[in-house]
């Protein structure tokens, strides 16, 4: 359902940057689960470039019980701007989510102003993706911006909307990287540095995915899977408890 999503995702990068692979700890890169009566698959790749540190994206393939696909780029540590979020997910055909975001490492209005206003002519062009749905898992106001795409939706939408909606996010977000100045003072570097692992440590947190990882793969696996790859700056909590 979202492989075309992958495919585009992965052409823009390969076309526009130098990217080189980033390794994803023994184990973590591919998985298959026979549990239950669905078997599932989960991918993941990661790469890097100069201007982005680190690129992931993930898909889960549970034929028609599940298909998921995740990413989440994070620039380098001196460009100050939001890391793009990507989870659209659909369960049994039925159920569709879709989350599309810049996702913001402060709130502060010259931030919002920079970062987050460019989005708001192409969320107005797409109203149906930006259903104002409340968040049960994650805070609204923390990592996500005002002009997210955020929908339950239906698969002719995301063929018809979503997939237009997504080239012109990503355009956007390649030409704001284009043209954000890079940051040279330290402290200020320092303070991206702690925004993105902010970020790592929140998401790991709140992962609604933890759950659906742990039911095809283990508990086990799925704590590895979060904490030492997708959200590989975070501190499980035991541990961050441990240190107190
Ligand atoms: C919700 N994301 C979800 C849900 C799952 C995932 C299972 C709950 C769906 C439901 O309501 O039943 C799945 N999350 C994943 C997967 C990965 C993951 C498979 O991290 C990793 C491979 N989530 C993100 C990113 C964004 C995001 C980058 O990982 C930003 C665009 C958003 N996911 C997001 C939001 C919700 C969600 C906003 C709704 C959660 C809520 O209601 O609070």
């Amino acid at each position: 359902m979202f492989q075309p999503f992958r495919e585009f995702l992965e052409e823009e990068l390969f076309g526009r940057f130098d990217l080189s692979s980033r390794s994803i700890p023994p184990g973590l890169e591919f998985n298959v689960s026979d549990r239950g009566k669905n078997p599932a698959q989960i991918q993941s790749w990661c790469y890097q470039c100069p201007q982005l540190r680190k690129i992931r994206y993930t898909y889960i393939d549970a034929g028609e019980t599940a298909q998921v696909f995740n990413s989440v780029i994070y620039p380098a540590h001196h460009y100050e701007m939001p890391l793009l979020g990507i989870d659209f997910l659909s369960f049994g055909k039925k159920k569709i989510l879709v989350v599309l975001d810049f996702q913001p490492l402060f709130r502060d209005r010259a931030y919002q102003e920079k970062y987050i206003e460019p989005m708001r002519p192409i969320r107005d062009r797409y109203s149906d993706l930006a259903q104002n749905l409340e968040m049960k898992f994650y805070d609204a106001n923390q990592y996500f911006s005002k002009y997210l795409l955020f929908a339950k939706t239906d698969a002719e939408t995301v063929t018809n909307q979503l997939f237009p909606a997504y080239k012109e996010y990503l355009q956007l977000y390649w030409q704001m990287l284009e043209q954000v100045p890079p940051l040279t003072d330290p402290e200020d570097i320092k303070r991206i540095v702690q925004g993105q692992k902010d970020y790592d440590q929140y998401s790991a947190e709140r992962d609604p995915a933890s759950g659906l990882f742990s039911s095809y793969f283990g508990h086990e696996w799925a704590e590895r899977f979060l904490y030492e790859f997708l959200f590989e700056d975070a501190v499980p909590l035991a541990v961050a408890a441990g240190r107190g």
